[in-house]
């Protein structure tokens, strides 16, 4: 099972590989998308709720590659990195019964998950790491999500590149509510450290690099992805790049 759940990643993550270059070849991205629709309907089938595999310590990458933002460049954010997050908020919003703001501190006193997980970028890079923090079902529970929800949307700290657009990205509430999906707080055992998204990024395992949001300021729970950004779901989905289910 976990061999045939490694071939499929390996498989989704080649087709995905050079997105550039798929781009600009229209019959590549028809390949690259009904590889994805295949990967997509294997998942189904095998269950939504497999666990991506855990490795052990020893396994730890030596180096973490930090990609996309590694240091968001507003004002705001940067004070906050200076100040060590202390009055960062990370809010819960939209289709809940009980709105949180949540500091570090709050977010660190609650039970957290530890995992040790091969991290996939589409660029052609893999990691292993250690993460740590509360899974994001917990504050879901707290939140009292809606019956009219479907998917929950990670608004960010940074302005991609000199886009000057907000990342963002969204899950459904499955890969939500799954056991791997965390709130990480720590790398390797360390407070995570601003290239990897602090003070908080999403650890969504069953899928691709880009679906980590880091530098989480909001999470909106949402019935669609209509009212953000373009409205295909993430800051590259809405650029025709990388599509929204990322499944691996
Ligand atoms: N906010 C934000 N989240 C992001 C990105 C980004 O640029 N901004 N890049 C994504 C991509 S493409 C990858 S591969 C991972 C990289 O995470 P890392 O820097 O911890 O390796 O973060 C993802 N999450
Ligand atoms: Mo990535």
């Amino acid at each position: 099972m976990i061999l045939t759940r490694r071939a499929l990643a390996l498989g989704s993550g080649l087709a995905l590989a050079g997105c550039d270059s798929l781009i600009r070849d229209p019959k590549a991205l028809a390949v690259a998308k009904s590889a994805e629709q295949a990967t997509q309907r294997w998942q189904r089938l095998i269950g939504r709720d497999a666990l991506a595999r855990e490795f052990s310590a020893a396994d730890i990458s030596p180096v973490f590659k930090a990609n996309g933002t590694v240091a968001p460049t507003s004002a705001a954010y940067q004070a906050h990195a200076a100040s060590g997050f202390s009055d960062w908020r990370l809010k819960v919003s939209g289709l809940v019964e009980r709105p949180l703001s949540l500091s570090v501190a709050q977010l660190q006193a609650l039970p957290a998950r530890s995992q040790i997980t091969r991290h996939d970028c589409v660029e052609g890079w893999s990691a292993i790491g250690g993460w740590a923090g509360p899974p994001l079902g917990l504050l879901l529970n707290a939140a009292g999500v809606r019956e009219s929800a479907r998917y929950a949307v990670f608004l960010c700290a940074d302005t991609y590149s000199t886009s000057g657009v907000r990342y963002y990205e969204s899950i459904d509430l499955i890969d939500a509510w799954h056991p791997q999906t965390i709130l990480a707080l720590r790398l390797n055992n360390a407070p995570l450290d601003v290239a990897h998204g602090a003070p908080v990024r999403l650890r969504v395992e069953r899928q691709l690099g880009y679906k980590h949001a880091k530098y989480i300021e909001e999470i909106v729970l949402a019935a669609s992805l209509d009212g953000f950004g373009d409205g295909k779901g993430g800051y590259w989905e809405d650029r025709g790049s990388y599509e929204w289910y990322a499944g691996i």
